[in-house]
């Protein structure tokens, strides 16, 4: 790092020259943050940053209320925080030149699972280390790092000393409710040396440790769940679950896999025709099947039916199967599903099914035998919907073992993949033993199942031809060949087979795929889209599972969340797609967790509510939030107000915030009369500032919530999202070492030359870039101006200034200030 704070700590090969030349650079700096530290007290002291809702009588001025995601408290805060709330804290600077009243508040998040999990995982460590007494520390010297890296396993105990804790201390985060208490005040610490203008007496956390927060959250859910058109229902879901949790694994509790959803496929049963893989006539010339013919493989079987089970995203082309394809190398598993049937599948997909309850009691399988995909090739069975009596399970290159079953059923018609390995079988029939007989009667004569404009009616070979595919080995070409045809095929196709024919695809395709399933050639199967690892190191799954959901996503609601966002600025037309699309796909969310940290859905106690669903709307908390919390985190002081946290009742909340009925209470009215005072003049929330990975959740989660609970003059009118920051030009990430937390930079650079390196970062969505030496040169810019001002403020106090008329030069200095002054006018006041 070529940071002054670096330099000090120089080397014995460097000259009396240097040292004394980095000295000076401390010197500055340090200079610098000793103004700081003065100005940062002064604001406090004369609370510049507090504000209230005028009292009545009194002026109203304009007001501008900005906001930033509370963070999650399980680390420090580093500097791509910083960077999203410096656009806030930059924008709340000039909403008060403008005149504003400006409110800033700043929350912090600690509900959801990853503190209790680390907590757990801490105790668990240290229990260890009593039990064997050796260091945690000794642990990963004793299995070697490797070894550790390998199984990702990374000791907690380490984790806590890399975030500066001191060994002693360590023990203590144990407990989770730690955790709140430490970095919670510690970020609030490193904000206000950052200088950041935050009204601190509305600051709190979340979670039921908070019993004032805690009742707003569950007014917030009342009032979602008790209504004519509720928000809130239960009922059976699709959702990652981790097993070994037991639970949910939303986004917030992953260490991989954020945003993956669940892929749904139908899976296709493909049955084996057990009795003709001895001696008949078609497999007589090799052996096939073997291993599913041994007497200890018939005795497991236990005389079910043997299905090979395929997973296919298009159910309506069973008409045109013509095939299987395996993949040689990949290990299948045979399950049990019940006494009549038994799948041939991949495990990692048999567990999925099993949470899915496709096997009995959810998370129960029970498996018969093992196959290697090669040992399949040649078997044969009878595909549902195909025009062939029986159709043969060949080779393919392209299976993956952690896709669908593992098992693929081959549509030649239509699938640019099946179409090519086929004509590749044909043409080098000796290739794993393949029989020209399984191949031959199919390749060429498969039927037609779909119509296109552009492609005709086999989709497939023509877009193989016209990609000029010769094999399967033409993977780039072949990835291409496939978004087409299946573009083509599902927004202009029509089926020409079958009882279906003359509908459109997207007509079809959930008639057919219903009465596959209905007459049980098919089932429904899930998985998550791509790999989701849990914190707790699980690879989770996709379950079936009773819970409660908030309903984003029903038409009605949907509506009223994009007239929201018609109505709002967002800054950029990229975000406003982003939003859009959002909104297109997003639907219900399953809102209730067994573990960890939060608000207890208050009709049903033995859940909570997870971490993304009780941050939607408390920015409308923060505006009376001091009246309730008397400036302490966790609430365990009354406010302002002296009201009791009990006292904070739904009817409370609906007279304060929804200006509902007057409540049977004991808080004066007058005190209520200011609770509502104060939300009405800053609500509704003018910007939220954000990463913009946030569009795809939270924020549309945000948005959702405020139509479905406030009236529209209180939905929110800004979103202003900004991109990743890079440091130094590289990605920023804690196991390559190029990470600086808010901490750092502030020893390093201290808080002004921190935040223009900050602003001259980046302003859009794409990366943002913070350069370590723009804050170095910061600190000499700054340190020269402070200079120079001295100089003047001395020349001026000697009267050594002239006075009088402006000369041209002055006339010159005053236009540059004004153009300056409209240039930032328009830069905030975006013309979309
Ligand atoms: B589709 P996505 Cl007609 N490895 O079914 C490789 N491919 C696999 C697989 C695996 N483990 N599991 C499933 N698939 C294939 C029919 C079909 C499919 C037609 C046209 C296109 C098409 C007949 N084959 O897929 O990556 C299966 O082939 C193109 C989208 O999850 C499944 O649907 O999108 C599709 O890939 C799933 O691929």
């Amino acid at each position: 790092m070529s940071t002054i704070h670096s330099e000090v700590t120089a080397t014995s090969t460097t000259t009396q020259s240097d040292v004394a030349e980095s000295r000076k650079g401390t010197q500055k700096l340090e200079a610098l943050q000793k103004e700081e530290k003065w100005a940062q007290q002064k604001w406090e002291d004369e609370k510049i940053f507090e504000v209230d809702a005028p009292a009545p009588g009194e002026p109203s001025p304009p007001k501008f209320m900005g906001t930033f995601p509370f963070p999650y408290m399980n680390g420090l805060l580093h500097l791509g925080h910083s960077f999203s709330l410096t656009k806030l804290d930059f924008a709340c600077g000039y909403e008060r030149l403008q005149g504003k009243r400006v409110l800033l508040p700043f929350g912090f998040h600690v509900t959801g699972m990853p503190i209790k999990a680390c907590a757990d995982k801490l105790k668990k460590e240290i229990d260890k280390k009593n039990e064997e007494s050796v260091d945690p520390t000794k642990i990963v010297k004793k299995h070697g790092k490797a070894a550790a890296k390998k199984t990702n396993l990374t000791y907690q105990f380490q984790i806590m000393r890399s975030m500066g804790i001191p060994n002693e201390e360590i023990k203590l985060f144990a407990d989770a409710k730690h955790w709140l208490y430490y970095f919670p005040p510690g970020t609030k610490e490193d904000l206000k040396d950052f200088g950041l203008s935050v009204d601190w007496r509305r600051s709190f956390f979340t979670t039921d440790v908070n019993p004032y927060f805690d009742s707003f959250v569950r007014w917030q859910f009342n009032t979602l769940h008790k209504r004519a058109d509720p928000k809130v229902k239960y009922g059976e879901r699709y959702t990652i679950y981790s097993p070994l949790d037991g639970q949910p694994c939303m986004d917030h509790d992953r260490a991989s896999g954020e945003g993956v959803g669940v892929q749904e496929y139908t899976g296709i049963k493909l049955q084996v025709l057990m009795d003709e893989l001895t001696g008949a006539e078609h497999v007589k010339d090799v052996p096939v099947g073997q291993a599913l013919t041994t007497p200890e493989f018939q005795k497991a079987l236990a005389g079910r039916n043997l299905y090979l089970v395929a997973g296919t995203l298009r159910p309506e082309t069973m008409y045109g199967q013509t095939n299987c394809f395996a993949g040689v190398d990949i290990a299948y598993g045979i399950y049990a599903v019940n006494d009549k049937e038994a799948w041939v599948c991949t495990p990692r997909s048999a567990r999925n099914m099993a949470f899915q309850k496709l096997f009995g009691e959810p998370g129960s399988m029970k498996k018969l035998g093992e196959v290697k995909g090669i040992d399949l090739v040649g078997v044969p069975l009878k595909a549902p919907l195909a025009k062939y009596e029986r159709v043969y399970t060949l080779p393919m290159e392209g299976v993956l073992a952690n896709k669908g079953t593992g098992v693929v059923t081959s549509v030649p018609c239509d699938s640019p993949d099946d179409y090519i390995t086929l004509q590749d079988l044909k043409k080098k029939a000796a290739y794993y033993n393949v029989q020209p007989k399984w191949v031959e009667p199919f390749a060429d004569s498969f039927p037609s199942i779909i119509r296109t404009p552009n492609y005709g009616d086999r989709a497939a070979e023509t877009a193989v031809k016209k990609f000029k595919i010769n094999s399967q080995k033409d993977k780039l070409q072949l990835s291409e060949a496939k978004a087409e045809v299946y573009k083509e095929g599902f927004y202009q196709g029509t089926v020409i087979i079958g009882n279906h024919a003359g509908k459109t695809v997207q007509e079809a395709k959930p008639l057919i795929r219903d009465e596959l399933i209905a007459q049980g050639l098919a089932f429904p199967y899930c998985e998550p889209e791509g790999m989701v690892m849990s914190r707790s190191g699980d690879e989770c799954v996709v379950t079936l599972a009773p819970q409660w959901y908030i309903d984003y996503g029903e038409e009605g609601w949907k509506k009223l969340a994009t007239l929201c966002l018609a109505d709002m600025e967002t800054y950029s037309a990229e975000t406003r797609h982003q939003f859009e699309r959002t909104l297109d796909w997003l639907n219900q969310w399953a809102c209730s967790r067994s573990f960890g940290l939060g608000t207890r859905l208050p009709w049903d106690p033995k859940y909570l509510i997870e971490s993304l669903s009780d941050s939607t709307i408390y920015m409308a908390y923060y505006t009376v939030a001091h009246m309730l919390q008397g400036g302490v985190l966790d609430g365990s002081k009354q406010g302002s107000g002296n009201i009791g946290a009990e006292q904070m009742t739904d009817e409370v909340w609906n007279d304060v915030l929804l200006n509902g009925p007057v409540p049977e209470t004991a808080i004066p009215k007058a005190t209520l009369e200011k609770m509502r005072r104060e939300f009405e003049y800053f609500y509704p929330l003018d910007v939220r500032v954000s990463g913009k990975d946030l569009v795809q959740n939270h924020l549309t989660f945000f948005i959702y919530n405020h139509t479905a609970i406030f009236p529209q003059s209180k939905w929110p009118k800004g979103v202003r999202v900004n991109g990743h920051l890079l440091l130094n030009g590289e990605k920023m990430s804690k196991s390559t070492g190029n990470f600086m937390t808010i901490k750092d930079a502030l020893k390093v650079f201290g808080a002004d030359a921190t935040r223009f390196a900050l602003a001259d970062a980046g302003d859009g969505v794409e990366d943002a870039n913070f350069v370590e030496k723009t804050a170095d040169d910061a600190i000499l810019k700054l340190y020269t101006e402070r200079e120079w001002i001295e100089e003047n403020l001395a020349a001026i106090k000697e009267g050594k200034l002239r006075t009088g008329a402006y000369t041209w030069n002055d006339r010159v200095f005053a236009a540059e200030l004004d153009k300056m002054i409209a240039d930032t006018d328009a830069a905030y006041y975006v013309v979309p």
